[in-house]
């Protein structure tokens, strides 16, 4: 930030006096992280209860597998409720819970504790023993979060999957975890209509041995639900019986607690390995300091799913861990209409709201007159995850929702990182409309080029690559199961300097202050959700009609990407136009999610590929964005190009 006249600095938004003179946090953490990164971390696992201090900070002579707090002891669901009744505020709400059709819930630390012993004692009375895994199939019920903090608390490993994959999905995370567990829901609500859900877990469950013993229901919408006898149990006529009380035991700092699949460059998608104390330390450290969090006093709202990373770092362990009042809402933004969102925030007095750019500019086209309908002047500080925000669509966010004063922090990290690693601090540094900015304190990342070279100040093409340096406590540390596969995908890259590869393109503007650029590898972003090309021309190469898919993410509007595909048809297949792309829609719907299902499919005659054979998804993009096409020279045959805009057509 120095006295550069660039339009990226004259751009910038200073931290407001008055929000500087109460912010949680001040220059000085910086300084402190930079003479003494491992003093600085070991200060903010303090933050936490310890039944066993810890004596070590880190250990990386295994790297890249690393150890944090590695001797210390601690019970990861005490530290998120427990901790805060005996403090003495076991009448503070926990969670403002606001189902879709209009029922509400609040749940006080109390409650929570209460509902998460009951669900601990059931378990263990089941058998499921510490190191075990469960799987978590839910919608946005309390029961969700209740059950996640149960298998935290019992040790028990827990793997959340998002309530619209489809059961092949599961079924397939379920076997890769060996899971013994599952937890479900009758069904779920969805635009006013209940629909099924707990029979998308009979369909996964259906084919061969699983290791599931038992499936556990919670009751959400009364759909009728058939249940296996010997296998499947009733919430309500179970946990909801079970003793209130429990007694917490601590476990290892390294205890495994929980694993998250994303996608990776292949199809196959990766089970991400979290632990328990480092994980916790930065989930809430960072929620602390980024969202300037108040206890007592904020009225917090993280928009995100649990189903994934941000709403297990940000709904669960971070804010739960600083005893937030949070709102937790069921379902879709437009439903009864658009204006539930503001509703919500004025029914609750939300103070601090955190949620995706794809979600901001659905926002935008509905028109700034919706939220301008209603009091947003309890918002003090807005958040933007998943995916770059587009200034636009920055300044509309603080301009509209924000009422031309709240910060706004940008916020970048991935499933993989655990916790928000580059982001401004509020109250603290500047923000610019589109940049993430810098790292946290105690954070180190560098934009680099191939050879691992620092990339030059304000150098305009997108040609760096982010890298992270130096290890953090709430650090992935492994793929369930694969090693190899682990070293592979983010160390081998800059194998030599021992650095983690983000596979996110980024560059240092004038000022030295960092954008994150979008994936450099065949992964798509999509609403801020991640798939891989790879894992949709699967889907799509499963029926039996296509030959060969391409896919690729082509920029959108409103989604930030959206999923184009090109499909080759097999010689027996009959192309019937509309409806075969109808049906090879609603395949990929149903093998993986209908997040994945392709914005468009467009049946040709060939792909383009090079001469050692790899599928040129560049052109590919280039041709679905409508742009001329790229450098062409290493294509085994140029006029390629031709037959596939004539079967465009
Ligand atoms: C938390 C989360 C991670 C990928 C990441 C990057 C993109 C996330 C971003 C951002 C620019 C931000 N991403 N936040 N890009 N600015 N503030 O989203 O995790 O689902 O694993 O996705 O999302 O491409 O590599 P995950």
């Amino acid at each position: 930030m120095t006295t550069d006249s660039s339009a990226e600095h004259l751009d910038a938004y200073p931290p407001s006096a008055e929000f500087a003179a109460a912010a949680n946090g001040d220059a000085s953490l910086y300084d402190r992280a930079g003479a003494d990164r491992e003093g600085f971390w070991a200060e903010q696992a303090r933050r936490l209860h310890w039944h066993q201090p810890f004596t070590q900070v880190l250990d990386w002579t295994d790297a890249p597998f690393a150890k944090w707090f590695a001797d210390g002891k601690l019970n990861v669901a005490y530290n998120c409720v427990d901790r805060h009744v005996l403090d003495g505020h076991g009448d503070q709400v926990a969670i403002h819970w606001e189902g879709e059709p209009g029922d509400s819930r609040d749940l006080t630390y109390s409650d929570l504790l209460a509902e998460v012993s009951r669900a601990a004692n059931y378990l263990t009375g089941l058998g499921l023993v510490a190191g075990d895994r469960v799987a978590i199939y839910m919608p946005m019920v309390p029961e969700a979060i209740v059950a996640m903090l149960a298998s935290a608390r019992l040790g028990l490993t827990h793997s959340v999957v998002f309530a619209g994959f489809s059961p092949s999905a599961l079924r397939q995370r379920v076997d890769d975890a060996a899971a013994k567990l599952v937890i479900t829901t009758d069904g779920q609500w969805r635009r006013g209509k209940p629909a099924p859900l707990k029979t998308a877990v009979d369909e996964a469950l259906a084919e061969g041995d699983s290791t599931v013993e038992h499936v556990l229901v919670v009751r959400r919408t009364g759909l009728d639900t058939p249940m296996v006898e010997g296998r499947d149990l009733w919430w309500d006529e179970t946990v909801a019986l079970a003793f209130p009380e429990h007694e917490a035991q601590a476990f290892d700092a390294e205890h495994p607690l929980f694993i998250l699949y994303t996608s990776g460059t292949t199809g196959k998608p990766k089970g991400i390995l979290h632990t328990s104390g480092g994980y916790l330390t930065q989930a809430a450290y960072t929620h602390h300091y980024v969202f300037d969090h108040k206890p007592g006093r904020d009225v917090y709202w993280c928009t995100a799913d649990i189903g994934w990373v941000t709403g297990h770092s940000y709904i669960v362990y971070g804010p739960l861990a600083n005893r937030v009042t949070e709102v937790v809402y069921e379902g879709t933004p437009n439903f009864p209409d658009e204006h539930r969102h503001w509703q919500i925030i004025e029914k609750y007095g939300v103070s601090i709201y955190y949620t995706a750019p794809t979600l901001v500019r659905t926002f935008m086209k509905w028109g700034r007159e919706i939220p301008q309908a209603h009091d947003l002047s309890s918002l003090r500080l807005l958040g933007s995850v998943g995916e770059p925000i587009n200034p636009e669509a920055w300044r509309w966010y603080r301009d509209v929702v924000g009422g031309n004063k709240t910060p706004i922090v940008d916020t970048w990290w991935q499933t993989e990182t655990g916790a928000i690693m580059i982001s401004p601090l509020p109250g603290v540094t500047h923000a610019k409309p589109g940049a993430a900015m810098t790292p946290l304190p105690g954070i180190s990342a560098k934009v680099v080029d191939e050879e691992g070279n620092p990339v030059e100040l304000g150098e305009t093409e997108a040609n760096g690559y982010l890298v992270l340096d130096h290890p953090w406590p709430s650090m992935l540390r492994g793929i369930w199961g694969d090693n190899e596969r682990y070293r592979e995908t983010y160390w081998a890259r800059y194998a030599e300097k021992g650095w983690y590869f983000a596979g996110d393109g980024a560059k240092l503007d004038k000022d030295g202050d960092l954008w994150v650029l979008g994936r450099v590898d065949d992964v798509m972003n999509v609403s801020g959700h991640r798939i891989s090309t790879a894992e949709v021309e699967s889907a799509l190469v499963g029926h039996t009609g296509v030959a060969e898919a391409a896919v690729v993410g082509a920029s959108d509007d409103t989604t930030g990407q959206g999923i184009v595909a090109f499909v080759i048809l097999t010689a027996e297949a009959k192309n019937t136009g509309d409806d075969l792309v109808a049906e090879l829609k609603a395949e990929v719907s149903r093998e993986i999610s209908p997040i994945a299902r392709p914005r468009e499919i467009h049946v040709v005659p060939e792909l383009p590929k090079t001469r050692s054979g790899k599928i040129m998804r560049r052109l590919l993009r280039d041709v679905a964005e409508g742009r001329e096409l790229g450098d062409t020279s290493t294509l085994v045959d140029p006029n390629v190009f031709e037959a596939i805009r004539a079967g465009n057509a």
